[in-house]
């Protein structure tokens, strides 16, 4: 029978894994593919995690062919081909960005040596916990044999979030947005692009006063307003875009669209080589591609330009914190 997928998940017994692994279990990430779930917890959290194993247990799931659990990277990592990292620190009250880096920059760099050391050959890396782009350049840079382009961030949320507005702003079904685009970090300074959005094939028709001051705020503060309504951060939706963004990545995009996700540079668009920034990406044969040739319009090119200046000074700090 086909040897199992092994695919580690991290922050195992928070929010978003209570749906991102009975994903993952049913096959929404890889199909009918048998999977192994590695999971990593904090000690604490390891008895919280028993329970959820319980469920997983409960679901009897054909495919799910082994849960393996621990508190330890180098045991939990071993062996994985697919790693989606989840679980960070979150920012509490009267935390400095700076000491939220250092929190999260312990995590990532010792996740980045585990998987360095332990991981398959063919794994590939998604980091999900925030702050997602500047952890996902932590871990690439702790874990030097592994091609860096292995290593991904989460801003597919966002590039959902993105579509949901306009085809509601357009009174038409999601279905019919293609070709949106997240540029930049996953924050409040994240471009979601219109200007080559296609609705049913066509440029959506939408006026700038729109984009500047109602899509734009909405996509980028959308997880506030989560909050705000549910009382905690938005969780069944990110595990839906982590599953996606991995399905994508591993089994490929739709012929003639693309997707949003954060990659390591190659100096496309002007975003420097060492960050890892959204870009517009097409994916085929488990690489992706990032999509050439798109005009940046002035309105585009200042948001792109914002966003480019907050990840490099994301990253001059965990420089300056010794991280990579
Ligand atoms: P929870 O606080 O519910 O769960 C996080 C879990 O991670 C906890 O169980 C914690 O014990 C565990 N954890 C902490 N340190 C760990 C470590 N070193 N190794 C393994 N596990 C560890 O948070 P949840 O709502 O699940 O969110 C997880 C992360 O996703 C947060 O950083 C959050 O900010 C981020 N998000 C990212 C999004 C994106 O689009 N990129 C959107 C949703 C979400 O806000």
């Amino acid at each position: 029978s086909e040897t199992p997928v092994k695919v580690a998940v991290t922050g195992a017994a928070g929010q978003i894994c209570y749906s991102l692994l009975f994903r993952i279990a049913s096959g929404s990430l890889l199909g009918d593919r048998p999977v192994e779930l590695r999971l990593l917890e904090i000690t604490p959290a390891l008895k919280a995690l028993e329970g959820v194993v319980m469920e997983l247990e409960d679901g009897a799931f054909p495919n799910l062919t082994n849960v393996v659990v621990g508190d330890d990277p180098l045991k939990v990592f071993e062996g994985a081909n697919l790693a989606m990292l989840v679980g960070a620190m979150p920012r509490k009250a009267g935390m400095e960005r700076g000491d939220l880096l250092g929190a999260n920059g312990k995590i990532f760099t010792a996740q980045g040596k585990a998987l360095n050391e332990v991981a398959a050959d063919d794994i590939k890396v998604l980091v999900t916990g925030n702050p997602a782009n500047t952890n996902a350049l932590i871990a690439m840079n702790n874990a030097p044999d592994i091609p860096n382009e292995r290593f991904t961030a989460l801003t597919r949320l966002d590039h959902n979030r993105a579509k949901a507005q306009l085809a509601k702003k357009l009174g038409v079904g999601v279905g019919a947005v293609t070709h949106m685009t997240i540029w930049g970090n996953h924050s409040s300074t994240q471009y979601p692009d219109v200007f080559h959005a296609l609705v049913n094939g066509s440029a959506p028709q939408v006026d700038e006063e729109w984009i500047e001051n109602d899509f734009i705020p909405t996509v980028a503060k959308r997880g506030a307003a989560i909050i705000n309504a549910r009382g905690a951060s938005s969780a069944a939706s990110a595990a839906n875009a982590t599953v996606e963004c991995m399905h994508d990545w591993v089994l490929g995009t739709p012929e003639g669209d693309w997707v949003s996700m954060s990659v390591p540079s190659d100096g496309s668009y002007g975003v420097p080589e060492g960050l890892i920034s959204s870009f517009p990406v097409t994916t085929k044969d488990g690489a992706y591609e990032i999509v050439q040739g798109l005009e940046l319009n002035d309105f585009s090119q200042a948001k792109l330009d914002a966003t480019i200046a907050e990840m490099a000074d994301e990253k001059q700090a965990v420089t300056e914190l010794g991280l990579i």
